[in-house]
């Protein structure tokens, strides 16, 4: 009797385990299209190579698209269609003239890793979606200026793979001929240690330094909070000061001793005469130089060490005051010498040895002059410094190095509320400024090929034209801050989706973020030691049609005007005064979000 009731029950649960089975792939064939696994990487599908955060818009661009209407975001953990969408219809605009798609799927918003898939021709890069999807990124762009310290041995410990010998100690760097002064006789020695190096070079300029530690400063003074906590890995992590600030400071120290203690001038640069070869830092040896002094390179660092001083009061006080009092003195200087420009060519006529490195030549200081007395206004609210910026012109100008007016009213309108001795009108003018800007930044985006501002207008692909879509990211990012309106914040994320992989070239423009990525910067530290891959962390300079350097490109249109190649100086070099808004993008996102 038990045997034959327990033959039945064999025989029911037999038949249930038939019949979930069957249920079970019914429903299976009944889900939507089977993503094929073998379907290879197709190029011409375009996004952010990191990928997105939750709640803000998520697209690609899909270029050659064929036939395809249809796609699909294939979770690749569990293997599952989680959405699928109609592609939108064609936008003519790539800058070459190709037709494209997009594949918008914001509405999905899931955490996970993907692919994007276009049925029948081929998925997407991967990509991840997650709140902090670029904090990682962040930290690395700040970090990188750790390994451009010059004057240092980087160690295992916070360099890794990439610790090397310690190089250009400069503690015997000549007076060249047109540096002399009263103080400082031609061929004298003196020491200008620390600091970064510029770029693929080895070199120190000061114009290039302002405005990197400028927008550093100001990343630091837009997110005190955020900073307070951020661990870079760097030898002097932990102290009382916050990494990036101790990070800043590497450059500060040197950029000090680049002022005449006699006048308070400061000299344009510390370099070789020429550039040296691609070998490491201990093996290139060549004499180093402090070079002419300039109202240019005066006026940033009168700016740079006002803001300084008063950001670094509360960590390092009798620095802040050295600060203070150095911008003061070169303030001065730049009064008594409006017009001292840096004529690389003139100079040569006149000195030994000739002098053929970067030359950072500006033929207008009115726009450092507002960013000097901007900072120092800020710092002393002495009205010494309003009466250079009653008159000044207050239109919006993106900053770059040779143009830094907005970095001195990016500061003021971020200390609007302590600064209520300027006329409220004036201030009123510079936001409705830059609004206006930032606004003009986002008019037709809908029309370019890739969806972002930095198509919108062909004059933004320059030499280190990257740095134009961080620095417009930035502007977007400040517009948002005055606002809180979600359209700039998206506008901002829409660039660095195009310096993440969603552009003409299909390449995430950052050393070792992406799936692809520069793997042969113009970058003497990388180049030096072809067994490693490139430092991680570095902007390259990007897409730039007048392809200064002669290499081969594959194409003359200018947002396909890049090579990943050594020689291309002028599309592929790094620096770091695009790795700074680039830092300021990335970063100050992960605060806000
Ligand atoms: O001023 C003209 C402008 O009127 C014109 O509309 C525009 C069209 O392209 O060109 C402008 O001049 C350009 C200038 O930068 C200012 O933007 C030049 O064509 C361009 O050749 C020049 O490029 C500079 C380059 O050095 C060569 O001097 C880059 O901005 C600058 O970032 C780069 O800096 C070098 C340093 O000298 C040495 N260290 C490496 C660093 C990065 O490559
Ligand atoms: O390496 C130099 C790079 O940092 C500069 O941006 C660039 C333009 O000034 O010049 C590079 O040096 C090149 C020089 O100008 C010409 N000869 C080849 C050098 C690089 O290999």
């Amino acid at each position: 009797m038990i045997k034959k009731l327990n033959i039945n029950l064999v025989n029911e649960m037999r038949y249930t385990y038939i019949l979930t089975f069957s249920l079970l792939i019914i429903l299976w064939s009944c889900k939507a299209p089977m993503v094929d696994e073998s379907l290879p990487v197709d190029e011409s599908i375009r996004l952010n190579q990191l990928g997105f955060y939750p709640d803000q818009d998520k697209r690609a661009v899909i270029l050659n698209h064929g036939e395809a209407e249809d796609f699909a975001v294939w979770d690749l953990d569990n293997k599952d269609i989680v959405y699928q969408g109609e592609l939108s219809k064609e936008v003519t605009g790539t800058l070459s003239g190709h037709t494209s798609r997009v594949a918008d799927f914001s509405a999905f918003s899931q955490v996970g890793n993907y692919v994007l898939v276009l049925n029948g021709v081929g998925k997407s890069h991967p990509f991840e979606i997650h709140p902090q999807i670029h904090k990682k990124l962040g930290k690395a762009s700040i970090k990188a200026f750790y390994y451009q310290r010059s004057g240092m041995e980087l160690d295992k410990t916070h360099a890794g793979i990439w610790a090397r010998q310690l190089g250009h100690p400069d503690d015997q760097v000549m007076v060249h001929p047109s540096a002399s002064s009263d103080s400082r006789k031609v061929g004298e020695l003196l020491s200008s240690p620390k600091g970064w190096y510029d770029a693929g070079d080895y070199n120190k300029y000061i114009v290039n330094s302002g405005i990197t530690v400028g927008t550093l400063l100001s990343l630091f003074e837009d997110h005190p909070g955020y900073f307070q906590k951020l661990d870079l890995n760097i030898p002097e992590s932990g102290d009382q000061v916050p990494d990036l600030l101790d990070e800043i400071r590497w450059n500060l120290d040197w950029m000090i001793t680049m002022q005449d203690p006699g006048d308070g001038g400061v000299y344009h640069k510390l370099t070789t005469a020429r550039f040296e070869g691609m070998v490491e830092p201990h093996l290139a040896v060549s004499q180093r130089y402090v070079v002419a002094k300039s109202t240019t390179a005066t006026l940033d660092f009168a700016a740079v060490m006002a803001q300084a001083s008063r950001i670094y009061k509360a960590y390092l006080p009798e620095e802040s005051v050295m600060y203070l009092k150095a911008a003061e003195k070169a303030w001065s200087w730049a009064k008594q010498n409006p017009d001292v420009l840096y004529k690389q060519n003139e100079m040569n006529m006149v000195f030994d040895p000739d002098v053929v490195t970067g030359t950072y030549g500006d033929h207008n200081p009115a726009d450092e002059r507002i960013w000097a007395a901007s900072e120092l206004f800020i710092t002393t609210h002495n009205l010494i410094y309003w009466d250079e910026l009653i008159d000044a012109d207050q239109s919006f100008k993106l900053p770059s190095w040779n143009q830094v007016a907005w970095l001195g009213y990016y500061s003021l309108l971020r200390h609007q509320d302590n600064i209520t001795l300027l006329p409220q009108e004036w201030m009123a003018m510079l936001k409705i400024n830059l609004l206006a800007a930032a606004r003009n930044q986002l008019e037709g985006i809908d029309a370019t090929g890739f969806h972002t501002p930095m198509e919108t207008e062909v004059g933004n692909f320059i030499w280190g034209s990257n740095a134009v879509a961080a620095n417009q990211g930035m502007l977007l990012l400040y517009a948002y801050r005055q606002t809180n309106e979600p359209v700039f914040l998206e506008g901002a994320l829409d660039n660095l989706d195009y310096l993440l992989g969603r552009n003409a070239t299909g390449y995430s423009y950052v050393t070792g973020f992406g799936s692809k990525t520069p793997l042969h910067p113009h970058h003497r530290l990388a180049e030096s030691r072809p067994d490693l891959p490139p430092l991680p962390g570095f902007l390259v300079g990007g897409p730039n049609p007048g392809q200064q350097d002669g290499c081969t490109y594959i194409s003359s249109f200018a947002d396909e005007s890049y090579t990943d190649e050594n020689c291309s100086y002028a599309s592929n070099e790094i620096a770091i005064n695009w790795n700074a808004p680039f830092a300021y993008l990335t970063n100050s996102l992960e605060a806000i979000k």
